[in-house]
């Protein structure tokens, strides 16, 4: 029988930190509440939660690098909306918050989870920030539980 390394939905014990962008605040606070009521679901404790607010996706990495270097947390959370509708260089902040959020879980060893909605407008946004699509800040939470505690797992084999 092969060994098989498993992360569970216990969140108790993990410190967790959220970073969530300003620009398109309708959308990111929805994300936010969201990812805060399913940490707390999935038994984190609400003192070992810490959000963070930057101006707009773009800085999402910076401020992920700072946390994830900062060894208090297990995982972190990084939530924005980037809308096409709204800027021409979407594409540049879309593309540099994924690689660089994408740089810090690797440079890092701690995962930075990708919590980013990229749409062509604000009704897709709200429609996936809990709205009738899919609801992305629970969604990120449950991952970033599942992946610390992977993690936890695969250092403890
Ligand atoms: N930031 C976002 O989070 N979403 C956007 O849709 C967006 N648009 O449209 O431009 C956006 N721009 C700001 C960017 O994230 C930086 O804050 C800014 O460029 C300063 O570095």
């Amino acid at each position: 029988m092969p060994k098989e390394l498993k992360g569970d939905m216990n969140g108790q014990g993990l410190h967790i930190g959220v970073i969530v962008a300003r620009f398109n605040e309708i959308v990111t606070k929805k994300l936010l509440d969201s990812a805060v009521e399913a940490l707390l679901h999935h038994g984190v404790r609400d003192e070992d939660i810490t959000v963070s607010w930057v101006p707009g996706a773009f800085e999402l990495p910076v401020v992920a690098k700072a946390l994830a270097k900062s060894g208090r947390y297990q995982a972190i959370i990084c939530l924005g909306a980037v809308i096409r509708g709204e800027t021409s260089h979407y594409d540049f902040v879309a593309g540099q918050a994924a690689s660089g959020i994408s740089s810090v879980a690797l440079e890092t060893g701690v995962p930075a989870i990708f919590g980013v909605l990229t749409t062509e407008n604000q009704a897709q946004a709200l429609d996936r920030a809990g709205g009738k699509v899919r609801d992305m800040g629970a969604n990120t939470a449950a991952v970033a539980v599942e992946t610390a505690r992977l993690i936890e797992a695969a250092n403890t084999a």
